[in-house]
């Protein structure tokens, strides 16, 4: 099975970024419909994961041995979407079919319509259950491929992460790593208005995982980050990855209301100005 990609530099990376957070707001402004906000603040993460990270195979998406990549947060599917398609899982003319009636690509991920996506998402606090149950299996079956699951940091105030959260550390699941998307806004406000999540780190680590705090939109941070999973041998891992909702257009970061705004033709142009300097 093919890894990603030739080992693209940072600054490859970077520039991938850049393109897919453009091309996704492109989409965004088309279809009328998204979560713009939270597609960009994970921008770096999904782009690292998949062309620098996931041992993944476009030509056979299903290979048994691949990594999972379980994108919990099923409302930024624009930034899976575009990552997909750049990575050649699917044609990229399919994002101009962005929630259109009758198209593949919900506002939220479908496993049954769309190659590449591993499990339905979009009701948030499903995504860590079912990454435990793929980690435990791959583990039980003594295989080596691991599961990464990246959850908003408003998700977590659902229940289920935290059941979840600690039947992982119970089954010492060190092939399993969360990235928590820290951008502090969930929808309509900010995170510790809302049901603080602070010290989150200490509440990780009290739950039984290895925690490292990162700039989640440092392509740097995050491929040292990567490369040093399991942080803690026998301990599952979570990257807190500070980020900004809106990252990369100057008047969408840490602004509550991109979460679900749509940006006009003029703002997408500006946009595509700032991402291109
Ligand atoms: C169970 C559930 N409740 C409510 C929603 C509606 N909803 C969609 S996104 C969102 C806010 C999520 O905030 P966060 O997890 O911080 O995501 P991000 O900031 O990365 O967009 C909410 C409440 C949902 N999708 N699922
Ligand atoms: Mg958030």
């Amino acid at each position: 099975m093919s890894t990603t990609t030739n080992s693209p530099t940072a600054d490859e990376l970077r520039s991938r970024a850049a393109s897919i957070r453009g091309r996704n707001l492109q989409m965004v402004q088309a279809a009328g419909l998204g979560h713009p906000g939270g597609d960009l603040s994970a921008a770096d993460i999904v782009t690292t994961l998949y062309f620098s990270v996931l041992n993944v195979d476009p030509e056979n998406p299903e290979a048994p041995g691949r990594d999972r990549y379980i994108q919990s947060k099923g409302h930024a599917s624009g930034v899976l979407y575009t990552a997909l398609a750049q990575r050649g899982f699917i044609p990229e003319a399919l994002l101009d079919e962005y929630m259109a009636e009758g198209s593949p690509l919900n506002g939220h991920p479908d496993r049954n319509k769309v190659a590449g996506v591993e499990t339905n998402t979009g009701p948030l606090g499903h995504g860590m259950p079912v990454a435990v149950g793929c980690a435990l299996a791959a583990k039980l079956d003594g295989a080596s491929w691991r599961t990464y699951v990246l959850t908003g940091d408003g998700e977590l105030q659902e229940g289920s992460n935290w059941e979840a959260f600690m039947s992982a550390a119970h089954y010492d699941l060190d092939n399993l790593v969360v990235i928590v998307d820290r951008n502090r806004l969930q929808q309509g406000a900010r995170t510790e208005d809302t049901n603080g999540l602070d010290p989150l780190d200490d509440k990780l680590a009290a739950f039984g995982w290895a925690v490292r705090e990162i700039d989640g939109n440092s392509v740097d941070e995050l491929l040292d980050t990567f490369a040093a999973v399991p942080f803690v041998p026998g301990k599952p891992s979570a990257i807190i990855a500070n980020t900004k909702k809106g990252r990369g257009v100057s008047f969408m970061e840490d602004r509550v209301e991109w979460h679900h705004k749509v940006p006009t033709p003029e703002q997408v142009e500006q946009a595509l100005t700032e991402l291109s300097a």
